[in-house]
């Protein structure tokens, strides 16, 4: 079973978001845990503070290194091999192919900030890996942290149904899906596309890889640069390109 640890000021973040829907039944079947730690738990004080004002003067507060040191200190006696990630735009950018990687991990320690941050000789000291999940600032690592353990949940066995598989949805194969229908076949005077409704299986699978190509080369063209694609795709996406000039004409 794959266990994360988080260590937050914030635990109740955590809950509704980790207990409903695929990520709920997946800790019920023990095919992972999330054990949710408080840093108050490890300050110290009557006032159990866990952050400072920065040395050298400036706006906000620092968080402390002695409670977190103390925290990770207990975490990892329980999971020695479990790795510490830390959560900021500075780090690595999180993507599909990280998330398979560390779904391969024992457990994984998530040390989410708030304020300014953490004083830097935790990085130096306690942090394995630092990860970014896009190029915006958040309040703190907590909902990074939760990005991070959904996205990487979906690759432990056992966690999706075959129906909604790994393989079979977007990047694995480094493109964007095609698109989907359901009943009724006309909504609001718009029809689903009639190759669907054809039974034709082969020409309804030719049909949706080509709706993976022109989609990914008008919305993410920089997708196509690493997607694994066969001679088959690039004979289509030459077709589409060359359907795009005339139309330029
Ligand atoms: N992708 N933030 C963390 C506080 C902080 C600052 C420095 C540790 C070191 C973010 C992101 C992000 C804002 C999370 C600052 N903690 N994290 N927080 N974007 O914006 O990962």
């Amino acid at each position: 079973m794959m266990t994360f640890d988080v260590l937050t000021l914030f635990p109740g973040m955590f809950s509704s978001p980790l207990q409903e829907s695929i990520l709920g039944r997946a800790s019920q079947q023990q095919l992972l845990q999330v054990r949710l730690h408080n840093l108050r738990d490890w300050a110290e004080g009557k006032h159990q503070t866990t952050d400072d004002t920065p040395y050298g003067g400036g706006d906000g507060m620092v968080m402390k290194p002695e409670p977190i040191a103390r925290a990770i200190a207990e975490l990892k006696a329980r999971a020695p091999r479990s790795k510490v990630l830390l959560m900021t735009p500075q780090g690595i950018p999180f993507s599909h192919q990280k998330a398979c990687n560390l779904a391969q991990e024992e457990g994984l320690i998530f040390l989410c900030g708030r304020y300014e941050g953490f004083d830097e000789r935790v990085r130096q000291a306690l942090v394995d890996e630092e990860y970014s999940i896009g190029d915006y600032v958040l309040t703190g690592g907590e909902l990074p942290a939760m990005v991070m353990i959904d996205a990487i949940s979906r690759f432990i066995p056992g966690v999706l149904g075959c129906s909604d598989s790994v393989e079979a949805d977007s990047f694995s194969d480094g493109l964007l899906e095609y698109p989907q229908y359901t009943r009724p076949a006309v909504f609001e005077g718009m029809a689903v596309p009639e190759v669907l409704l054809s039974g034709d299986h082969g020409k309804i699978a030719r049909w949706r890889r080509e709706q993976q190509l022109l989609r990914t080369c008008q919305k993410r063209p920089d997708l196509l640069e690493t997607a694994e694609l066969d001679n088959e795709d690039k004979k289509i996406l030459e077709q589409l390109q060359s359907k795009a000039l005339e139309s330029d004409k």
